[in-house]
């Protein structure tokens, strides 16, 4: 396997006219999770990936189990529960720039994850273990997962890939801060973006970020600096990488992701780091152009055609 991830995927149900949720009359659901948003846009640059969950045994957990196999990532540790349920979010465009986020996932079947849910081998035989700051925060049993699955990876010489993904509606900011500095110093590849180097650095400095990630031990920082393109340093190079222009955004949602993918994408191919990150640049911003978290990304001809009109 290429890259495996651990975390949860929800069911999300997004209005289908713009404006506030209590104005509703239709409902668009999609599948949305940091975790499969990576390793769908992974798998459809041609990167075999892995999956490590928990859903519910109901209608929701087919849907999702449904749409990630569908594209091609490996669900053999995704584990079914019947009695508790899939959890799901609302995701209220109110206009382009304020889209809010509502989630109903408290005591979901994925927050019972626990250690054993590990496979060592399949942890082991993969080349990156993907981790998001979102699964620690859902229950300690998924904290403790996680941690796990870090020192499985460590041990044999997978990369620990690690997107803060800060989400202050899941913990209170000490426990945020303190669990996401443990992690980063657990990492190999750090991907903050800006405001999240504020909340955990004291800086909106992407240098600055970039330098403590790395006096933390990572090998790769890459500060994500939305349309204005990102930072990146590693043990060898450094510098500004600029967005991928694109016309519009129709859902911010699911950029972060995108952008993982293809920077992982650009490590497996070979690339340098810069090359890796460009990529990153144009599948992070590609993701933005359409609504849902991950349908947008791109496949190896989309994202070939799209390099040869770059006139970055
Ligand atoms: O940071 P991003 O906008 O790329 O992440 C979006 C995902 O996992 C989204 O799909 C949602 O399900 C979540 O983050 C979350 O739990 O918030
Ligand atoms: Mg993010």
């Amino acid at each position: 396997m290429d890259v495996v991830a651990i975390g949860e995927t929800m069911v999300s149900l997004t209005p289908e006219k713009a404006g506030l949720m209590r104005h509703a009359d239709s409902f668009i659901p999609k599948v949305a999770g940091a975790e499969t948003n990576t390793l769908i846009g992974l798998s459809r640059l041609g990167h075999s990936t892995g999956w490590i969950s928990r859903l519910g045994e109901d209608e929701l957990g087919a849907m999702v189990l449904k749409e990630v196999k569908g594209e091609g990532v490996d669900t053999s540790y995704v584990e079914l529960d019947a009695s508790i349920s899939t959890g799901m979010f609302f995701k209220e465009i109110v206009n382009d720039s304020d889209v809010r986020v509502y989630y109903y996932r408290k005591d979901s079947a994925a927050t019972k994850m626990n250690p054993e849910i590990l496979n060592r081998e399949y942890i082991t035989k993969a080349k990156y273990l993907f981790i998001s700051g979102i699964t620690p925060a859902i229950s300690s049993t998924c904290c403790d997962t996680i941690f796990q699955a870090i020192n499985i990876a460590k041990d044999n010489g997978v990369c620990v890939v690690f997107d803060p993904n800060i989400r202050r509606k899941l913990w209170s900011e000490k426990e945020a801060k303190e669990t996401l500095l443990r992690l980063i110093k657990r990492s190999d590849i750090i991907l903050p973006g800006k405001s999240e180097g504020a909340f955990l650095f004291g800086t909106e400095d992407s240098e600055q970020i970039s330098n403590a990630c790395m006096q933390l031990g990572a090998k790769l920082t890459v500060v994500k600096l939305g349309e204005e393109g990102a930072y990146f340093q590693s043990l060898e190079e450094k510098g500004y990488v600029p967005g991928f222009p694109i016309s519009r955004v129709v859902d911010p949602v699911g950029a972060g992701d995108g952008f993982t993918a293809g920077l992982l994408s650009g490590l497996l191919d070979g690339l340098s780091s810069r090359d890796a990150v460009e990529r990153a640049c144009i599948t992070g911003a590609i993701a933005t152009t359409v609504s849902g978290d991950y349908e947008g990304l791109p496949d190896r001809k989309l994202l070939k055609e799209i390099q040869r009109n770059d006139k970055r």
